[in-house]
């Protein structure tokens, strides 16, 4: 069906889409990269993706009957200014965005082949290569940060799927590899996450560690965070395909950085996410990708965020934290505190050591008045 790939993709383009390529589904190349990947461990705590592994192997499973993918890209920007907040969570949450349009494209194709059609629509929503599906469907390359790069495009997109019991006329795969002798992202990234090209060492990279992970930041990292209070756009903000072919937002886009992050810079909304209750977030982040790491786990970052500032004016909002009821806010409040120095404190770790009942923050808050030198 050559005629109607060529105009579901046009659909694709008039919808916003970026790409838009078509490839088969089967058995995937990089599954093998995928499985070593998570034996040595690079998954961390996303449990998820070892879970779906059997699955990831070949993209008809998933969805069991499907064909043939539509695979879409959406620029999320890529020209604004760096923040503390990566580019693709500023505006609204890209999966709800692109879902809709994607399933619009679904009921495009019925009405055009005029019979219902089995299909479901992914965006970071299923157990599925995404990166890889794309290559196929001729959408880029692997970059060596991992991310898939477009020659015309540059890496600032996401990506998406339509998975259809149909047979569509597939586009070739995208051999080429053109990141040639350049590495900047990886001497780029501030805790060496990029142990190789094309490999990342999530445990490591901050955009984990700041959203996925739920517990406490190794310490050893913390540092290496610097003013990051939500993912990380580093390894893509030094990649020359970016400086040449990121776009610019377009007016009214869905992705334009929301009221609640506004142009405020780290030190303003890292002290506003520590004042918030969880109304307040509810409110603030509905709809937001932001919404992922929960009020507890942007706190800790927030926390993180001023203990790197290291401004003695924001020892008061920290201190405040001290006696939150998340044990994991109250003990990266405490190490900001060790980084800030400001001898006002001593009193209020002091007394937090007098009530607190969980180990790990008793630790957090001894080796605060360790760096104060007063114990
Ligand atoms: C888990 C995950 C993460 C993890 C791990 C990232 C990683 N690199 O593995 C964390 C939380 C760190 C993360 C961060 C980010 N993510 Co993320 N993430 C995912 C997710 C859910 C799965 C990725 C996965 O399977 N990783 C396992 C590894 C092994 O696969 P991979 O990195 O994709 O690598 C593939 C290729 O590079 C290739 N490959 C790797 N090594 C080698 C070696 C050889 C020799 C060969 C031939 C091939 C090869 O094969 C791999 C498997 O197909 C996907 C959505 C999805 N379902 O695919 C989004 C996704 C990859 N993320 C996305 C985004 C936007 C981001 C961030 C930019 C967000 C941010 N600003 O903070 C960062 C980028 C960090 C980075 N450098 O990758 C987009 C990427 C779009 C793009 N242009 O590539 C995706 C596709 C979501 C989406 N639907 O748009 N992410
Ligand atoms: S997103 Fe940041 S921390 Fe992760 S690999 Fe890229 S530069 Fe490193
Ligand atoms: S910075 Fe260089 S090595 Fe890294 S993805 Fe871009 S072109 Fe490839």
């Amino acid at each position: 069906m050559k005629a109607i790939a060529e105009r579901l993709k046009a659909q694709a383009y008039g919808l916003g889409f970026d790409l838009a390529g078509i490839t088969t589904l089967g058995p995937m190349e990089t599954a093998g990269v995928f499985d070593e990947w998570v034996a040595r461990g690079y998954s961390g705590e996303m449990s998820y993706l070892p879970r779906g592994a059997e699955k990831r192997h070949d993209t008809r499973r998933p969805y069991e009957g499907a064909t043939s993918a539509l695979v879409v890209a959406m620029s999320y920007g890529g020209r604004e200014p760096s923040g503390p907040v990566a580019r693709y969570a500023r505006g609204d949450d890209y999966h709800d965005v692109m879902v809709d349009r994607l399933n619009a494209l679904h009921r495009w194709l019925e009405s055009e082949v005029g019979a219902p059609i089995r299909g479901k629509s992914y965006v970071d929503t299923g157990p599925i290569l995404e990166r890889d599906l794309a290559r196929r469907a001729g959408l880029g390359w692997f970059g060596k940060n991992t991310n898939l790069l477009n020659p015309t495009l540059g890496s600032f997109f996401f990506l998406g799927g339509l998975f259809v019991e149909l047979e569509l006329q597939p586009d070739a795969p995208f051999e080429a590899e053109r990141c040639g002798s350049c590495t900047r992202c990886i001497e780029a990234c501030p805790t060496n996450a990029i142990v190789a090209p094309r490999r990342l060492d999530a445990t490591k990279c901050i955009s984990y560690l700041t959203i996925e992970l739920k517990g406490a930041i190794p310490e050893e990292l913390r540092a290496k965070i610097g003013e990051l209070l939500y993912g990380c756009d580093i390894c893509q903000e030094v990649c020359p395909w970016n400086g040449k072919f990121a776009r610019a937002l377009p007016e009214g886009s869905p992705f334009a950085p929301r009221e609640t992050l506004g142009r405020k810079d780290a030190r303003q909304l890292a002290r506003e996410l520590l004042e918030m209750s969880q109304e307040e977030f509810s409110g603030a982040f509905k709809g937001s990708p932001m919404k992922r790491a929960k009020l507890r786990g942007l706190k800790r970052n927030a926390a993180v965020v001023l203990g790197n500032i290291g401004l003695p004016d924001d020892a008061p909002a920290l201190v405040a934290v001290l006696s939150d009821a998340e044990p994991l806010a109250r003990s990266h409040a405490a190490w900001a505190l060790g980084r800030l120095r400001a001898p006002s404190t001593v009193a209020p770790l002091r007394a937090r050591l007098d009530v607190e009942e969980d180990a790990a923050v008793r630790a957090d808050v001894e080796a605060a008045l360790d760096a104060l030198d007063a114990r």
